[in-house]
This record gives structure tokens, sequence and C-alpha cells, in this order.
């Protein structure tokens, strides 16, 4: 198995955590949506990363249609994201919050970096940005400090969209020590654990 895209990116190491959460091997080919434009496109029409191409030479492209093939193959009777009911719905939220939070990062990164100086607009970049920190906190009020994990009591996909979400907010430089601490206290916590440690970019 194939894993197309580095680390860096929220999508590819949300992808990469549940490979190794399940344990299972795969390499991984470092390139970026931007720099390696030529290559991703090789694996995915749209440019993007992550992909996952299967030991049968099936691609799969879209972090969240990769996991929920993780889950279908990998996840036995306790899949990472719960395959009905109540408890799915309460994972799925939180990584509809945290994925969206991503995708308003990034378009916030995106507008500073392939935008010529004079044209940022400033306010839509603090739009996303206040996007991202009200899903965060929306997040961290679900959080028992006192909790290992933010849903269910087990590692879900819910800590693993929450974990690639809160740092990639630290990258755009939001303030997540002071705004979202439970969270910050979660994501260092789950630092510790291998699957979240290996991926470190
Ligand atoms: N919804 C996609 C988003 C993937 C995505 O936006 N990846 C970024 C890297 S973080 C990318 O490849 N960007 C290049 C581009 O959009 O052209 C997913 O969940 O996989």
């Amino acid at each position: 198995m194939l894993l197309i895209g580095v680390n860096r990116s929220p999508y590819t190491r949300r992808v990469a955590i549940t490979l190794k959460a399940y344990g299972v091997p795969f390499e991984q080919r470092d390139l970026s949506g931007f720099a390696n434009r030529a290559e991703v496109h090789a694996s995915n029409p749209l440019g993007r990363i992550p992909a996952l191409v299967l030991d049968s030479g099936e691609t799969l492209i879209d972090s969240g249609a990769i996991v929920d093939h993780l889950d279908e193959t990998y996840g036995g009777d306790r899949p990472l994201t719960p395959a009905k009911g109540a408890d799915r719905r309460a994972v799925m939220k939180v990584a509809a919050l945290m994925m969206g939070a991503c995708d308003k990062g990034l378009q916030a990164a995106y507008t500073r970096n392939h935008t010529p100086a004079e044209k940022i607009h400033q306010p839509w970049i603090d739009d996303c940005n206040a996007q991202v920190m009200n899903a965060l906190t929306a997040v961290e009020a679900m959080i028992d400090p006192n909790a290992p994990y933010l849903v269910l009591g087990r590692l879900t996909q819910a800590d693993i969209c929450a974990f690639v979400a809160e740092r990639l907010a630290r990258g755009i430089g939001l303030d997540t020590d002071a705004q979202t601490p439970r969270l910050r206290a979660l994501t260092k916590r789950l630092l510790e654990e291998p699957p979240f440690r290996s991926t470190e970019p």
C-alpha cells in the first residue's frame, strides 16, 4: 500500500495516523499538492493529496473516502468511525467540524501564499481564521479534561481529526494554548501515542 502525500498536510496525516492505528503496513511518497503537482496528478486528477494506492493497484482519493475504506477493511467490530447509530453520528460530527476547520485554515493560508500582496483581502483571511477557531471552540466544549479521548472513551476518528486540525490551527498562527486549552492538552496527550508521534512531519 502506498500513501501519497506529505504529513504537513492535515488530510494526509489523518490517513497516516489511521493506517498506523490499524497497524496496516504502508510506504509513503512525500509529495506536495503544489510543489509536485504533475506527480500527484498521476494519482489524483484533482492534483490533491492524499491518495492511497491499494495493493490491488486501485487508487483512492480524499481523506474521508480513504478512512472510510480503512474502517471497512481493518476496523472489525471497533472501527475508528462506528458503523451506525448515535456513536457514529457523534464521531462524524466532530470529524466534519475539524476537517471543515482544516478546509478554512487552508483557504486562509492559500490566500496568503498564492495572492499578490496588494490583492490580499485581510478581512477574508480573518473570517476564515474565525471559522477555524469557532469550530475548535465547539469541540473544546465537548472535551472532558479527565477523559482520555474525545468521545466514546476510546480512540476514534474524532480524536484524529481534532489532532490534525489543532495542529494546522497552530501552524497558521492561532493560539490554541490560550483559546482552546483542553483541546491543546488532548493533542499533547495524543502525541505520546505511536500513531501520532511516528507521523510527525
Ligand atoms: N477534501 C480533501 C482535501 C485535500 C487537500 O485539500 N489537500 C491539499 C494539501 S493539504 C492539497 O493537495 N492542495 C493542493 C490543491 O488544492 O491544489 C481531503 O480530505 O483529502
